[in-house]
């Protein structure tokens, strides 16, 4: 098999690559990387010095790709499916990448410090990530008022982006009960087969995520 994953199932970030891969039914290895374990963590930064996941090792062309985005791009172009994830036409494909880089800067960087805030039990001020977050839901309650995916008709890249940012920030700070556009969007991104299917495998892990009471009962 020419690729192997190098993640976490219940990491967010590596939940935005593994829809990718179920979208277009892509083989792919598994190599589950548990940070708290030295050998683990060894293994991970002798392929990417900064530690983080997921990589891609794709054996085949010998190369390793690193960042949630450029991975999504680098399948698309090089192990495409029936879901392309990237528009042909290059304005749309832009619209695709800045949402996607919204959601990994707006949602899932506030989301993850409060995470990590929790986590490690640090109490600290955290009024700029939370209107960060709200600041998010507006702007995506907003948007999603005429859309069905975030960037049109087709499900792309900055859905694969969408669905875990939103399923932990929801976690952290729920959805105000007026914004129907984003809990409709938000209930079709958990309705899609790539991400339940996520959300499945990610179910024995739950129990260690910090935040596990606040997970709605139907993803238990
Ligand atoms: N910008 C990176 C972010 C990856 C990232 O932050 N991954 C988290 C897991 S969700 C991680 O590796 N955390 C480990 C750490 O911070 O030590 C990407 O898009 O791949």
């Amino acid at each position: 098999m020419s690729l192997t994953l190098y993640y976490h199932p219940l990491a967010s970030f590596c939940h935005k690559v593994l829809i990718a891969l179920y979208e277009n039914n892509t083989a792919f290895e598994r190599r589950i990387i548990n940070l708290a374990e030295p050998a683990d963590r060894a293994e991970l930064e002798a392929i990417w010095p900064l530690c983080r996941f997921p990589v891609v090792r794709d054996h085949a062309r010998a190369v390793d790709v690193p960042e949630t985005s450029i991975i999504i791009e680098y399948l698309d172009r090089h192990y495409p499916g029936a879901q392309p994830l990237l528009p042909t036409d290059p304005d749309v494909a832009l619209d695709v990448r800045l949402w996607d880089r919204f959601f990994d800067h707006y949602v899932q960087e506030p989301m993850q410090s409060i995470v990590l805030a929790r986590l490690n039990d640090i109490q600290c001020d955290q009024t700029s990530e939370r209107t960060k977050l709200k600041t998010a839901y507006k702007m995506i309650e907003k948007r999603m008022e005429a859309r069905e995916w975030m960037c049109g008709a087709s499900f792309s890249l900055a859905d694969c982006a969408a669905a875990p940012a939103l399923f932990y920030a929801a976690t952290v700070l729920p959805f105000p009960e007026e914004y129907d556009a984003l809990t409709t969007y938000f209930d079709r991104l958990m309705a899609r087969p790539s991400v339940r299917r996520v959300l499945e495998e990610a179910k024995p892990y739950f129990q260690m995520y910090p935040f596990y009471d606040d997970i709605p009962e139907r993803f238990l």
